[in-house]
């Protein structure tokens, strides 16, 4: 009985090195291992997912429910007509196109409601209520004003004069705010894209009306009963994310830029290595800067420096983790401390004071985890609160009085750092990798146009001449049923090896981090000859990184400018580029996903996605949206076919675009040029 209780326990136990590539994460696996605490890594292995959910097709949206319709062998290989029906009748394509599309409207409002934070934020300070935040950045309000049909100079006789600046904010900010309960017409960003992305749209009638609209709309089409076919709630889907691409999160990104400075490179360091044992260790976590922004400034005030010196530490190190990282890192070189699968276990390092939480990606069980030491874990935002833990405490934010809050939580963790438990040892592993960061659009341009006048053309021509074969994309989460950052590094690799140049954002950003990606010095490693030239010349890395996932409204931003500096076709669908989210996990994914698909480009998730058991729907998303937006979904598990089927995609879009034989050409002077150097 022993016996087998003992293999139960083993079979129960996990191996750290067979969940994570991170050595760092590795660490503290063991160090929870060995202390008894539990962590998502253990609740993986004793709850398994239900297969009928992982396929997309169980639905719950009335009481009759849930209604299950597995797609047997069967079925799938046309051995038996595919007859399953839910109660009502729901076909396996309305059940798994209703979820999806719930996932859609979850991910866009959090994008969104996130974006709608920092338009509220974004009036208070133009109109002078929010005395703690300002405008950093005048030249990116200049340039947006217009896309609101907001003007920037006022004339007087014959004469015209600049705006005063915050009249300008003023107007913006009402407008930007106007969006979310817009009911007619058009968001104004949609006309941001390329003509030729935009007319499609039209043409297709799915430019979102309102932001908060077309998430609505979602909800209620998937209400018991109301649309039951796939293909037009996939049409409701693109509204809505849209809505979030071209709308919320490219709003919020653009006015935090205003007020809190548009990120242009700069030097960072990431992993948990960057807490430090005799300072006082703040970890902010969650996405939204408003808050962060006000707790970095508190941190670095010499009054919280000199308070923590009186309490015995010697500074306060403030890291960041998931998105909210990205946003004080882009900005402040503050830096990170991990990714989203290593949240438990910054904490289980025995070093950090406070966790301090606003919104999304939070996992509750870092109040328990925190209940184990002495940690503090502080919630924020009156829309996410935590109930579990004892310790957890809740200070609430309030943009008209940031600053002092700011302090409010920066002195909570000054004075938690006595309360270190000597009986638990500390224990911060050695790992911090340095990075350079802040790569906006407005940077790129900068940086790959020579330095009098920022321009994309340069890279148009690397792209054109071959030399660069394509862009990708990859972005999005971590995922427990997949390996923490094997994937996102795999597809990496792959990537540049193949010489793709890649755009990057949230949590995928932090994997590349880690493994020594973002540094200038990693294109001589890890890239083909053609973006190994590119990258050396410019000094760049050949990963890039843009910011949250919020900013992969950047990326939307960035196709286009390429699309506008010329040769590479019209619209972002003639671009040779692919998206991927190789360990997605949330929603929010999801939205961006749907966006980048509608908006044209080829977008492959890893992992699973819930429309596998409903084969008519799996088809439209994965191959029918082709011949309405230009991009596509796709599903490739394996990390190596996956950056293989984008590669595939790129090489399409350079034959389509008559630029193929170019590189075939770059690559044979490479070789010569390669052997009259060894010669
Ligand atoms: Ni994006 Fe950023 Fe990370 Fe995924 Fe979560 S932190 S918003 S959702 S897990 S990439
Ligand atoms: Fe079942 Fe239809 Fe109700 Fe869904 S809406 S639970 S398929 S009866």
């Amino acid at each position: 009985m022993a016996a087998e209780e003992a293999k139960e326990k083993q079979a129960k136990t996990y191996k750290p090195e067979e969940v994570s590539v991170d050595t760092a994460s590795i660490k503290m696996m063991k160090k929870a291992q060995a202390e008894g605490i539990e962590t998502i890594f253990d609740r993986a292995l004793v709850m398994k997912p239900c297969n009928i959910g992982v396929e997309g097709i169980c639905c719950k949206n009335c009481s009759q429910g849930p209604c299950r319709l597995p797609l047997t062998k069967k079925i799938k290989e046309g051995l038996e007509p595919d007859t399953r029906k839910g109660l009502c009748g729901a076909t396996p394509e309305t059940i798994a196109a209703r979820n999806f599309a719930r996932m859609v409207a979850a991910g866009a409002a959090a994008h969104s409601d996130h974006g709608r934070g920092v338009a509220e934020t974004f009036l208070a300070m133009a109109r002078k209520e929010a005395h703690d935040y300002t405008i950093k950045d005048e030249q990116k309000l200049l340039e947006i004003a217009p896309y609101f049909e907001v003007a920037t100079t006022v004339k007087e006789g014959d004469e015209e004069f600049p705006r005063d600046i915050f009249d300008i904010a003023v107007e913006v900010g009402e407008k930007a705010l106007g969006e979310w309960g817009k009911q007619q017409g058009e968001i104004y960003f949609a006309k941001r894209a390329p003509e030729a992305t935009y007319e499609n749209w039209k043409k297709l009638g799915v430019v979102p009306r309102g932001i908060d609209r077309e998430i609505v709309e979602i909800m209620h089409r998937t209400h018991m009963g109301v649309d039951q076919d796939y293909r037009n709630i996939t049409a409701q889907c693109t509204r809505a994310a849209l809505g979030d691409g071209w709308g919320g999160s490219m709003i919020a990104t653009d006015l935090q830029d205003v007020m809190f400075g548009t990120p242009y490179p700069l030097h960072g360091q990431i992993n948990l290595g960057v807490l430090e044992i005799d300072k006082v260790n703040i970890i902010v976590h969650g996405h939204e800067p408003l808050l962060s922004e006000m707790i970095v400034a508190a941190a670095q005030s010499q009054e919280m420096l000199d308070y923590a010196k009186s309490k015995g530490a010697h500074g306060i190190i403030l890291a960041g983790m998931c998105c909210t990282a990205n946003e004080i890192l882009m900005r402040h070189g503050m830096p990170i401390a991990g990714n989203y699968l290593q949240q438990e276990l910054a904490i289980i390092t025995g070093a950090v004071d406070a966790m301090v939480v606003d919104v999304q990606c939070i996992m509750e069980n870092v109040a328990n985890v925190a209940d184990c030491y002495h940690t503090k874990l502080i919630t924020t935002n009156p829309r996410a609160k935590i109930e579990s833990g004892n310790s957890t405490i809740h200070i609430e934010f309030d943009e008209h009085h940031a600053f002092e809050i700011g302090k409010q939580i920066v002195k909570e963790a000054v004075d938690n750092f006595l309360n270190r438990r000597p009986e638990q040892p500390i224990l911060i592993p050695s790992e911090r990798e340095n990075m350079v960061v802040g790569f906006s659009q407005e940077a790129i341009k900068y940086h790959l146009g020579g330095t009098f006048r920022g321009s994309y053309v340069p890279l148009n021509d690397n792209i054109i001449n071959g030399r660069i074969r394509g862009i990708g994309g990859v972005v999005g989460c971590n995922n427990c049923r997949t390996i923490h950052d094997s994937a996102h590094l795999i597809v990496v690799k792959e990537l540049l090896k193949n010489d793709v140049i890649v755009l990057t954002t949230g949590c995928n950003a932090m994997a590349c981090g880690k493994a020594g990606l973002l540094t200038p010095e990693a294109a001589r490693v890890f890239c083909g000859p053609g973006l190994a030239e590119v990258c050396e010349t410019v000094g760049i890395p050949p990963v890039l990184h843009m910011g949250s996932c919020v900013d992969n409204s950047r990326i939307l931003i960035a196709a286009s400018e390429v699309v506008k500096a010329g040769g590479l076709g019209k619209s972002i669908a003639d671009l040779p580029a692919a998206g991927s989210a190789p360990e997605w996990m949330s929603e929010k994914a999801i939205s961006i996903g749907h966006y980048f698909v509608s908006s044209g480009v080829y977008t492959v998730f890893g992992v699973t996605l819930p429309v596998t058991g409903a084969p008519r729907f799996q088809k439209h998303l994965f191959t029918e949206l082709e011949d309405l937006y230009g991009g596509m979904w796709d599903l490739v598990e394996d990390p190596y076919e996956h950056a293989a089927k984008m590669i595939a995609h790129i090489d399409k879009k350079r034959k389509a675009l008559g630029i193929d034989k170019a590189r075939d050409r770059v690559l044979m002077d490479m070789a010569d040029r390669q052997k009259l150097d060894a010669a």
